[in-house]
């Protein structure tokens, strides 16, 4: 298939999945507005579609909370308990800082928000839209890292702390399996059907039982800080909040503020990464309650790639165990979401294996960043072999590229618009 082609069938699947206002992740699974899903639509949309890359963001952000925290995910009243667990289970509405008349979740997912509006405002051919765009959304991004710095620095060491494996994003990631398996055997009537490839003796019930924990603290810090028996701090989380701080930034001047405190909030977030999550040649999660680094590494390790002020040796170590055999040295679909040679990776299991395009994006992201070209060049010609190969599926087999999961997945279908408009073809 010849890239305009491709491009054609991204856009109609995104068209497919626009509500008017939101683009939902996938069709039929997924009816809401995801956060991190929205902020890779709106990466995607940059340079094709100022207003709606805008639309994507604005509308995600009408569901921010008084504390700054932006959910994961934003409900759809008409489709409410079209999925679990929907707003009846959040209750968010029952809280004094959620938002008026917008129900939404009680967790966040990767701070990636400001960086996908530095895309938006760097790629815009709409510029006015995109200046009033940024002087808009500005002040909500400063909370959401201000949110971040105060409630979530769990650990105290200046990096921000997960709570719930969905605030990963990467949900099923081996990375979470000790911290999840020392707490309690709990059972909740929590199955989807339909995804065979999900984990059969999942942690599912383990999340909805730390959901509603959180949830009848009252989303309390406090109880976060204290009792709250799931804290993580992963660096793919936290190489996105650094980015998310340089975006913010670059962009403090067109909303006539002083990029000072970003930068200085980078610096301090570089340094906890390198101090607190970075052993043995690559970064791992750090299981707070269990107070030991996790040992497997995943797609998650490179996260901190993003950061251009990475220091160069930690930059070289990082490429050499993502270029070997332990990840993209012996995929023919890279990057696998887990090492190759760890025992939890499944090729075919959600997070645990298989190679999702938004992570790719990421790694080819970071990789630029860095002047490595060739690298680069590799990450966009896989992943767009990937969608040729086998549609806009939300994750692939990183042996055989075959599709795994939801069809017509939003972020395939949208990062694979941006890598075609910056020539990764
Ligand atoms: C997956 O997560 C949701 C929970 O948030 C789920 O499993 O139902 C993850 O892949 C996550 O990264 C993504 O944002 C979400 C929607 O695509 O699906």
């Amino acid at each position: 298939m010849d890239d305009a082609a491709l491009g054609r069938e991204a856009w109609s699947v995104l068209e497919a999945n626009w509500t008017g206002s939101v683009t939902v992740p996938a069709p039929g699974l997924y009816p809401h507005q995801w956060n991190w899903d929205s902020t890779f639509v709106a990466i995607g949309l940059a340079r094709w579609d100022t207003r709606r890359a805008g639309a994507e963001l604005v509308s995600l952000l009408a569901g921010q909370w008084r504390t700054g925290m932006v959910p994961h995910i934003v409900f759809r009243p008409a489709h409410a308990e079209a999925y679990f667990p929907g707003p009846s289970v959040w209750r968010s509405q029952d809280h004094p800082d959620s938002p008026n008349g917008v129900c939404t979740s009680g967790l966040t997912q990767p701070p990636l928000h400001a960086l996908a509006l530095w895309w938006v405002w760097r790629h815009a051919a709409d510029h006015d839209t995109a200046t009033a765009l940024v002087r808009r959304l500005y002040p909500m991004l400063v909370a959401q890292h201000d949110y971040l710095a105060a409630t979530r620095d769990l650990g105290g060491g200046g990096l921000a702390a997960i709570v719930h494996p969905w605030e990963s994003g990467m949900d099923d990631s081996p990375a979470w399996d000790a911290p999840l398996a020392a707490l309690a055997p709990v059972r909740y009537a929590y199955r989807r059907d339909g995804l065979p490839e999900r984990h059969p003796d999942s942690h599912h019930d383990r999340y909805v039982w730390l959901a509603l924990r959180y949830r009848d603290s009252g989303y309390d810090p406090a109880y976060l800080r204290q009792e709250h028996p799931f804290a993580v701090e992963d660096p793919m989380f936290n190489g996105i909040w650094l980015a998310s701080c340089q975006a913010l930034a670059e962009l403090a001047p067109v909303a006539g503020a002083d990029p000072g405190p970003h930068r200085e909030r980078a610096e301090r977030i570089r340094a906890a990464l390198l101090d607190r999550l970075w052993t043995d040649g690559a970064f791992h999660a750090r299981d707070l309650r269990g107070g030991r680094l996790v040992p497997v590494c995943t797609v998650g390790s490179f996260g901190p790639l993003l950061d251009p002020g990475l220091p160069a040796e930690r930059v070289a170590e990082l490429v050499r165990v993502l270029e070997s055999p332990r990840f993209m040295g012996a995929a023919g679909y890279p990057v696998p979401s887990c090492e190759i040679r760890a025992q939890e990776f499944d090729r075919s299991r959600y997070w645990r294996g298989p190679s999702w395009v938004n992570t790719n994006w990421l790694l080819r992201r970071a990789a630029t960043v860095h002047g490595l070209t060739a690298l680069a060049q590799v990450l966009g010609t896989c992943t767009l072999r990937l969608v040729r190969q086998a549609g806009f599926r939300e994750c692939f087999d990183p042996f055989d590229g075959s599709g795994r999961g939801s069809r017509d997945f939003s972020w395939s279908a949208a990062l694979t618009l941006d890598l075609l408009a910056d020539g990764a073809g």
